[in-house]
């Protein structure tokens, strides 16, 4: 079941540039950043809001790492703005195959990996009325909170607190 608005996706040219417009302009912070190179972008996810669900919504500003990537194709064509919408389900695998049966594209086989270790797929956007969409089911939360270790296996440039919040 989705259950949220994950996050909004907002392709930029300068991500450094765009998150500091967020700080100055709304006081959003940033709560976490990596690059996904299998996505082919340098992220920054500002989180603006918990949600009842246990889950959390954010804005993703996304820099294409590659011109050759979907992010840096995008932006080539239609310059910066909204990229895609994400919503948040416990269950990633068995609502992406329910959405599939109806007979909209899901572009993965297998949900593959996703900020902060999250499972993502998208959908279609020639099937979702002009709307690339992405589904998502967080990493479950972190066991030991004071934990030193960092067990997130993220490749990225820094990892998210142990608070990090699951979808159940
Ligand atoms: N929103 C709406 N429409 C889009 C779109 C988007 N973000 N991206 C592409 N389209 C449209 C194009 O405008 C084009 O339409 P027309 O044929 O009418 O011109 C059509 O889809 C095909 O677009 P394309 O430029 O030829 O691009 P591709 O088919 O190569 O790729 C897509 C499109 C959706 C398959 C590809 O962008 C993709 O695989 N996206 C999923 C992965 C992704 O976006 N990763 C970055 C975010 C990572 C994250 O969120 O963590
Ligand atoms: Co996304």
């Amino acid at each position: 079941m989705l259950t949220r608005i994950d996050h909004i996706g907002i392709a930029c040219f300068d991500l450094d540039k765009t998150v500091e417009f967020y700080r100055a302009t709304y006081g959003f912070e940033v709560f976490h950043t990596e690059v996904n190179e299998e996505q082919g972008v340098r992220e920054a996810m500002l989180k603006i809001n918990e949600t009842s669900d246990g889950g959390a919504s954010y804005l993703q500003l996304l820099e294409p790492i590659r011109e050759d990537s979907a992010v840096g194709k995008w932006l080539a064509k239609n310059g910066e703005g909204v990229h895609h919408i994400a919503f948040g389900t416990a269950d990633v695998d068995t609502d992406s195959e329910a959405i599939r049966d109806k007979g909209v594209r899901v572009l993965y086989e297998e949900p593959r990996r996703g900020s902060m270790n999250s499972r993502i797929t998208f959908l279609h956007p020639k099937d979702c009325h002009g709307v690339l969409t992405e589904l998502v089911t967080a990493a479950p939360r972190t066991a030991a909170p004071h934990a030193a270790e960092d067990r997130s296996g993220a490749a990225g440039e820094s990892t998210p607190p142990s608070t990090t919040q699951a979808d159940h």
